[in-house]
């Protein structure tokens, strides 16, 4: 069996800490199977950066190897081309996009040095999954350097139509850097068309079907495989004490009231203020759910060193402020806005404890959020989900209430229904994501990508020059 070597800006953590993502569970499960290692940034930055000692840490089959960055790579490379120009390009913000040409030389510099320094760990049989925007460019530094070694890669975020894209300057030859690795992994099949459709229109490419797509004299895979969560495993966090403690303190809390949670980090993409503005609609247009029905927005900072989401910051407490101030009551406050993070078994009981998930980004390559929410009900009386149609979520989800994000009208409906939705409707919804969940889940995502890339190579697929 081949080695894995997965490449991500953050690594690990190898052990369930209690806040690990479900990726990382995921990625840890898949890299224990095989052997293997995980490479990727510190978090830290120093003066020798990437030409520094690695950071290891071992177990029996999977070593993490880190390493620092300079500030100017920093700079450049992550607060710069890939949070300032691409998060907000590829989430079709080009209003928020900053154009800096030394973003973009940072950028292609940082996956130069990422790969330079991979290169000797490497091992003739190594299959390299590569993750997100931070390393478009990774594998033709690879090819450069003479790996052949299979390299999938996997776009976490959402992949914008040709239109938007093209206004990226360099697009073309950024793309074709993409062109490099086998297999380009997408969250929805609007996403992996849209990246066809670029390299068919832009770079002369020819769409083959089943996701095959021919250029420059060789063939790339590029197709959608919607991540999933440990969903199983997810739903037994509700059992933990963690869990049951926050169902109890917020059950006791609302009395017979009813919940709608939103977990998201603080990020433009997700449509906070929206949202505030869409509860704020429910309880105008149905003024029965006044005194009775609550918002409570989990939001742990993130990037807090970018103006944008300082500003996001601000609004929310000030919307806060202004709804609860015109609603609230002696014994009733309508929003709850939390900035705080919680462990993922406490998380699961907050999500139990409440009627309702609202899951409402602008943009979002998928939205594990949505996927969870559905995974922590009770079975016997499960809530519902009220989900963006703009969150790749919905390509699967069809039995939530799916909603425009920018309509608080149509949001406020939304949730109203949610709120009154019968019992056996609620079942027959939940029951049905809940199974397919549990059959599409992180692992089955991880072996689909491994198992077409391996077959590609095995195949007379030939990579671009
Ligand atoms: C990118 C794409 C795509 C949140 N608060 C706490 C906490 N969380 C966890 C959630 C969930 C995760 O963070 C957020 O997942 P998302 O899917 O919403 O989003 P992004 O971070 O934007 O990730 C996204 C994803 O990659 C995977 O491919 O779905 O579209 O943007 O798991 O539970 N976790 C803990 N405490 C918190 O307070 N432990």
């Amino acid at each position: 069996m081949s080695r894995l070597v997965i490449v991500s800006n953050r690594v690990g953590p190898l052990k369930d800490t209690g806040r690990a993502g479900g990726l990382a569970v995921a990625l840890v499960d898949a890299l224990t199977k095989s052997g293997g290692i995980w490479f990727g940034w510190s978090g830290e930055v120093s003066e020798e950066g990437t030409f520094g000692a690695f950071k290891t840490q071992k177990t029996k089959s999977v070593e993490l190897v880190q390493m620092d960055m300079t500030q100017a790579d920093y700079d450049d490379f992550y607060g710069g081309y890939a949070n300032r120009t691409l998060w907000p390009v590829l989430h079709y913000r080009l209003d928020l996009a900053v154009f800096d040409r030394r973003f973009e030389q940072g950028y292609r510099y940082v996956n130069e040095r990422f790969s330079t320094r991979l290169g000797p760990l490497l091992k003739p049989d190594d299959v390299i999954w590569v993750h997100d925007y931070h390393f478009l460019t990774f594998a033709s530094h690879m090819r450069a350097m003479e790996v052949n070694n299979p390299i999938a890669f996997f776009l976490h975020i959402p992949f914008p139509a040709p239109e938007v894209l093209a206004a990226l300057p360099n697009a073309e030859s950024i793309v074709r850097s993409m062109l490099a690795y086998d297999l380009i992994g997408f969250q929805t099949e609007r996403d992996a068309s849209n990246f066809r459709r670029f390299v068919e229109e832009e770079l002369g490419g020819t769409d083959l079907g089943d996701g095959r797509l021919s250029v420059a004299g060789g063939e790339v895979i590029a197709k959608a495989y919607s991540i999933g969560i440990d969903a199983e495993n997810f739903a037994k966090f509700t059992s933990t004490l963690d869990a049951r403690r926050n169902i109890d303190r917020l059950e006791k809390l609302m009395g017979g009231r009813q919940q709608i949670i939103g977990v998201d980090r603080i990020d433009y993409t997700k449509g906070l203020p929206e949202r505030f503005r869409s509860f704020e609609r429910l309880l105008e247009d149905y003024p029965e759910n006044r005194g009775r029905v609550s918002l409570m927005q989990v939001a742990p900072p993130s990037r807090a060193d970018l103006d944008a989401y300082i500003d996001i910051r601000r609004e929310l407490d000030e919307m806060t402020g202004h709804v609860n101030g015109r609603f609230a009551d002696l014994d009733w406050t309508p929003i709850r806005f939390l900035t705080k993070s919680f462990t993922r078994r406490a998380l699961s009981g907050i999500y139990r404890a409440s009627k309702v998930g609202l899951v409402t980004p602008l943009r979002d390559g998928m939205n594990l959020v949505a996927k969870e929410y559905i995974a922590a009900q009770r079975p016997e009386d499960p809530g519902v989900l009220v989900l963006s149609r703009f969150a790749g979520a919905a390509e699967a989800m069809k039995e939530a209430i799916i909603v425009n994000p920018h309509s608080p009208e149509e949001v406020a409906a939304g949730l109203q229904r949610a709120i009154t939705m019968p019992l056996d409707e609620r079942r027959d919804c939940w029951k049905i994501m809940f199974d397919r969940m549990c059959k599409e889940d992180a692992v089955a995502w991880s072996r689909a990508i491994m198992d077409d890339v391996v077959k590609c190579r095995s195949g007379n697929t030939v990579r671009p020059h």
